[in-house]
């Protein structure tokens, strides 16, 4: 059966998920798109053989063409929408984060366990990454014996203007975040930003960061957050365990030696090193909505964890020192079932 989606914001994200959908592999098209800016979906829909640009996020949750609805637009933006979402009882892929407060995602959350349906899919893509996938297989498997200590990196080449501070943690870091839960399958229980020499290269941002989670079995975790190293993109993470490591592997296809060197190419930006995950993310959430079954993927609640951990860890970088993390009890709605 044919699935058509609604996308609200066009820009790079957005756009990127409608090539995949439009027209995918799971029999997905893309019937609407809107956008605060109104020449921009224009300019989309236009590109697109049976899309139309609607004039707001709303009329596209409203519209009787629309049957799961996409949302990409700007973070302050996505809990309106997806709370929309919920209460036209439709199916809804939200990009990280949910919403940018603890407050946001834990409405949607409410409206989500009121409704007594899974409704809504969160964009942590590591958790489709092939990569990220075998390195929890690694673990998961023990042949590293108990998990110990985890060394992360998260590399941006640059950021766009629009690039706050705080972005840092909120939209950079909190993939981390997700992955960790998902990674050891268990809560992060404290959280400390640490602030070391400031590139010259990154204006008024902190940059680099340095991250310290606590899980609760006493594993801990640095991620080195930089968002303008300049020479690419780059994501990393080992886990060093009892009787061994496993660690994500370069992700270069080849490698050139030449004049006595070696040189692996290292991806440009999350698009290209990522493209796979989010090939396989958007046709996973098509292949569960098409088939009617609940959503399956990353939920409402890990969106809800993962905004109060990042809230933690900006308190953290605003008025320093180690901040512990106490959840609220999981809704019966989440209660843990197999994820990918
Ligand atoms: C961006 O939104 C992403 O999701 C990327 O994976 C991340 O590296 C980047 O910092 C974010 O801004």
């Amino acid at each position: 059966m044919a699935l058509d989606v609604g996308v609200i914001g066009v820009g790079m994200i957005g756009q990127e998920h409608i090539r995949r959908l439009d027209g995918g592999p799971g029999g997905s098209r893309v019937v609407a798109v809107a956008d605060a800016d109104a020449e921009r979906a224009s300019a989309v829909a236009g590109r697109l053989p049976g899309a139309k640009a609607l004039s707001g996020g709303e009329e596209l949750i409203a519209s009787d063409a629309v049957d799961a609805v996409v949302v990409t637009s700007w973070g302050p933006t996505h809990e309106g929408y997806v709370l929309a979402a919920i209460a036209a009882g439709k199916p809804v892929f939200c990009e990280k984060p949910l919403a940018t407060t603890q407050e946001a995602t834990r409405r949607i959350v409410d409206a989500e366990a009121a409704a007594g349906r899974r409704l809504v899919q969160v964009g942590f893509n590591r958790r489709y990454d092939p990569a990220h996938r075998a390195l929890k297989h690694g673990v998961d498997s023990g042949v590293i014996g108990a998990p110990l200590l985890v060394h992360c990196a998260h590399r941006n080449a640059s950021v766009p203007p629009h690039y706050t501070r705080d972005m840092s943690i909120a939209d950079t870091a909190i993939h981390e975040i997700d992955e960790l839960r998902w990674l050891f399958d268990q809560e992060i229980t404290a959280v400390q930003v640490f602030t070391p020499r400031k590139s010259g290269r990154g204006g008024d941002l902190q940059d680099p960061l340095l991250v310290l989670f606590e899980m609760a079995d006493g594993v801990l975790v640095d991620v080195e957050v930089s968002v303008n190293v300049h020479y690419g993109y780059e994501i990393r993470c080992e886990v060093s365990g009892e009787t061994g490591t496993v660690q994500l592997a370069d992700p270069a296809p080849v490698h050139i030696r030449r004049e006595g060197a070696v040189a692996a190419l290292v991806p440009a930006d999350w698009r290209e090193r990522f493209a796979l995950s989010y090939d396989i993310e958007l046709r996973e959430w098509v292949d569960t909505v098409a088939a009617a079954r609940p959503a399956e993927g990353p939920s409402a609640w890990d969106g809800h964890v993962a905004q109060v951990v990042s809230d933690a860890a900006l308190r953290s970088l605003h008025d320093g020192g180690r901040v512990a993390i106490e959840l609220p009890a999981r809704p019966g709605l989440y209660a843990p079932t197999e994820t990918p």
